[in-house]
């Protein structure tokens, strides 16, 4: 990937945060261990503004708990499932295969099996994840990290996937919203939130985000403080990905120099890493189900506050124009590291930029 330029209108910074990574099935460090060039964002914690009449009856959707208790022969699962006594009403045992061993991991999957601790830190206590989980799962040191950035009371997790990041909002949130569109997704990322002990604190909605927004924004009954957007991103082969707008061509160059930051965690020197393949520009049109910029445009509809997941080789020049009709406005990009591989790129926009805290109830 080729050097980000800070210069471009409407781009703040480039932050960096590198998470050491030299085992790589053991758990991440503690946030302790973050770094950033950057001071974390302010704790915004308002009081709480939703009122239990406030649900989702009004709205477009459906909650997971009615898909849930329509699933056939649950009950017979619940006693040999993997969250144990208690919590038997969230458990999603058998709705996909729980791999112990490399030898039970389909091929495709393998590289995503050895990274299974660092997605989740309990994963050898009964994680689930379904295949879109293991490809597009945020690991957990980078969902930390973002979610102490997007500390605030109500959050909306747009495309929750198998909770990865809604549990990490769960511990600064006061109140996570967490939409998919999969039944069996949003089951797991219950089940996963339950082994973290945070499921109560995350509303799980079986939804579409444009028809919630288009509903929410009808209603004007809920307050949303941040929208955190971690799309598809035209799956696992993304970082070649190709379209009319942009064709793309993997290239060899130097890779990007790390952060000399003093709170940096030791790395082992990685000779083999010295150079690596990067990619043309990922455009945000590749985004699904709508192109990058459209999905941006209705989430400012609820908000101004984003956090953006993106990959790694986003176009620095789209990610600006997002913002380009406010010129005042800056948006923040953080590189999202671990170890010595950049993995992918968080975009804050409105309040969540660092210096812009003013923006934040705007
Ligand atoms: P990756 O580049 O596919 O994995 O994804 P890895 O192991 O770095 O691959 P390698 O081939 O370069 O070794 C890197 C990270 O991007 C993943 O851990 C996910 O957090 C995130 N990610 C990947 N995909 C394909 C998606 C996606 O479609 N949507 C979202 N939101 N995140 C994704």
């Amino acid at each position: 990937m080729g050097k980000r330029k800070n210069n471009i209108t409407g781009l703040s910074g480039l932050a960096r945060h590198v998470f050491d990574t030299t085992e790589p099935t053991s758990s991440p460090g503690p946030a302790s261990t973050l770094t950033s060039q950057h001071g974390s964002a302010t704790k915004r914690v308002t009081e709480p503004t939703i009122s239990s009449e406030t649900h989702e009856e009004h709205l477009d959707t459906q909650r997971d708990s009615d898909v849930l208790d329509t699933r056939p022969k649950k009950k017979a699962k619940l006693q040999t499932g993997l969250l144990g006594p208690g919590l038997e009403k969230y458990d999603a045992t058998g709705l996909v295969p729980f791999y112990t061993d490399a030898s039970q991991v389909p091929e495709h999957l393998q590289k995503y099996f050895s990274q299974r601790e660092r997605f989740f830190s309990l994963y050898s206590s009964g994680c689930l994840l379904d295949e879109e989980g293991w490809y597009s799962v945020t690991p957990e040191a980078i969902a930390d990290q973002i979610a102490e950035r997007c500390r605030c009371n109500v959050i909306l997790d747009a495309f929750c996937g198998v909770g990865g990041n809604a549990i990490a909002f769960a511990k600064t949130c006061e109140r996570v919203i967490a939409l998919d569109v999969s039944p069996v997704r949003l089951a797991l990322a219950r089940h996963n939130a339950a082994l973290y002990g945070v499921e109560d604190r995350i509303e799980f909605i079986l939804a579409d985000f444009f028809s919630f927004a288009r509903t929410l924004k009808q209603r004007a009954r809920r307050k949303i403080d941040v929208v955190f957007l971690s799309p598809p991103w035209g799956g696992p082969s993304y970082l070649s990905a190709t379209s009319s707008v942009s064709p793309s061509k993997p290239q060899t160059q130097p890779q990007l120099a790390r952060s000399a930051s003093s709170s940096t965690p030791a790395l082992a020197p990685d000779v083999d890493n010295a150079e690596e393949t990067t990619y043309a520009d990922y455009s945000l049109e590749y985004i699904r189900p709508v192109p990058g910029a459209e999905l941006f445009k209705i989430a400012r509809g609820l908000t101004r506050n984003i956090a953006y997941f993106l990959p790694r080789n986003t176009s620095v020049d789209e990610i600006s124009r997002l913002v380009a009709d406010s010129p005042n406005e800056k948006v923040e990009i953080e590189e999202e590291w671990m170890g010595t591989k950049l993995k992918a790129l968080t975009c804050y926009f409105g309040g969540l930029v660092a210096g812009q805290e003013a923006l934040f109830n705007g």
